[in-house]
Parts: C-alpha cells; structure tokens; sequence
C-alpha cells in the first residue's frame, strides 16, 4: 500500500487531497517538522525531519515523502504527478502535450507563487502583524501580482488549467494559491482565479482533506 511520510498540516496535503480524489489507499507515518518542535532531536522526539530513520529514508530532510511500490519519491508535486499519471482517469495527462502542461504549470506555481504566497499565509494568518511583517507582506504581494495574472487570464478563458477539466495541474497549483488565498488586496484583483480555486474547494476530496486536517494539530 502507498505510504505517506508527513503529518497532514503540511505540502502532504496535496498528496491526501489526491489520492481521495482517486479512492487511493494510503498509510499515513506523521512525521513532522523539525522546526515545530522544542526539542527535534531528543531521544524521546516524535519522527521528524531530522530524524536519523527520516533522513535514511529521504536526505533532503523535507516532508512529505511516499514509497509506492518500492519508489521512494519526495518533492510533493512530483508526487502528485507520479499518482495521477500512474492511476490514469481524468485528473491525469492523455498525452505527451498534456503531460508537458501540467509539468509547466506545476513548476510555474512552484517557483514564482509558492514563496511569495508562503510569506502571505505566514506572516499574514491570525497573528499580529509588525511594520516590518507588513513590509514584508507588501512586497511579496507586489512580485504575486504577474504571475496571478498569467493564471487570471487562462483561467478567465479555459476555466481549468489544462484539457478544459479538473487535472491533477489544478490540484497542484490550487494547493499554492491558496497560502495567499486570506488576503484579499491582492487576490480581490483576480476574480477568475478566485471562482476557480472555490470550485477545486468545493471538491469532496478537497473537503475530506480539509476537514480532517482541522481535526489535526499537526
Ligand atoms: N518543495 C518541497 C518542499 C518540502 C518542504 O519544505 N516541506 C516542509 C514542510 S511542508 C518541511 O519538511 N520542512 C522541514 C523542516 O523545516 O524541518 C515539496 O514540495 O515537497
């Protein structure tokens, strides 16, 4: 059976997120972030990131990481990737062409969303804000607004990414959109983008992530 390595308050959730979408069975081993606790490396810490056993598993130190049949496999897009094309149905590419699509965009909301929106959901999510904090927020709001644009005006047009259908490239890019989903300056101008990431939300497997990740503390 598929094995997830990492608690769900983590990019595990895209993973989880697919494989409800698929009716994947999985296990889930919660090994957690290193930085979320006081002490990672004592003998009585829970599997982390810095855990010898993790490391042995997977030296980039990162979660999440799954061994499917054998594949020990990290990188959560690459992940999601490698499931939908091996399990087939609508969420994976049809061709050599689609494949190429989900890739860019896959790689596109990897490098020039995630960290700007990671400093978004970071130091903009239920915490009192310093000047510097909002500084900070400002600025990766301001380097977000192209590419949110590149999306805005595909998905104005095609309504998904790629194929006119919800792929696994929706899944990727909609887990990334939305650590900056909470700030309404920014996304307020991209109402295509907002329309598109309620509608992969209101998914049932989305929902089954979700849900079971605000039972979660980790
Ligand atoms: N690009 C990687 C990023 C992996 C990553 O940074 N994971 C975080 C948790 S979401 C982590 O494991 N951090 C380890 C730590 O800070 O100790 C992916 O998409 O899987």
């Amino acid at each position: 059976m598929l094995t997830i390595h990492g608690v769900t308050r983590s990019r595990a959730s895209r993973i989880i997120w697919l494989c409800h979408e698929l009716g994947l069975p999985f296990r889930q081993e919660p090994v957690i972030q290193a930085y979320k606790l006081p002490f990672p490396d004592a003998p009585d810490a829970p599997v982390n990131t810095r855990s010898p056993s993790f490391l042995a598993l997977s030296p980039a130190g990162a979660i999440p990481v799954i061994e499917d049949d054998g594949l020990v496999l990290s990188e959560s897009l690459a992940c999601t990737l490698h499931l939908a094309k091996k399990h087939g149905g609508d969420l994976a590419p049809r061709d050599a062409a689609e494949e190429a699509l989900m890739l860019q965009w896959s790689f596109y909301a990897a490098t020039a969303i995630e960290p700007d929106a990671l400093t978004i959901m970071m130091l903009h999510a239920g915490r009192e804000q310093t000047s510097e904090d909002a500084t900070l927020i400002a600025d990766a709001a301001e380097r977000l607004v192209r590419p949110m644009k590149v999306l805005e005006d595909h998905l104005a047009t095609h309504g998904h990414l790629v194929g006119d259908r919800f792929t696994v490239a929706d899944l990727n890019v909609a887990e990334i959109v939305r650590y900056a989903e909470g700030y309404g300056e920014l996304m307020g101008q991209f109402p295509a983008v907002l329309a598109w990431l309620a509608g992969c939300h209101e998914r049932p497997a989305f929902r089954k992530m979700w849900d079971a990740r605000a039972t979660k503390e980790h």
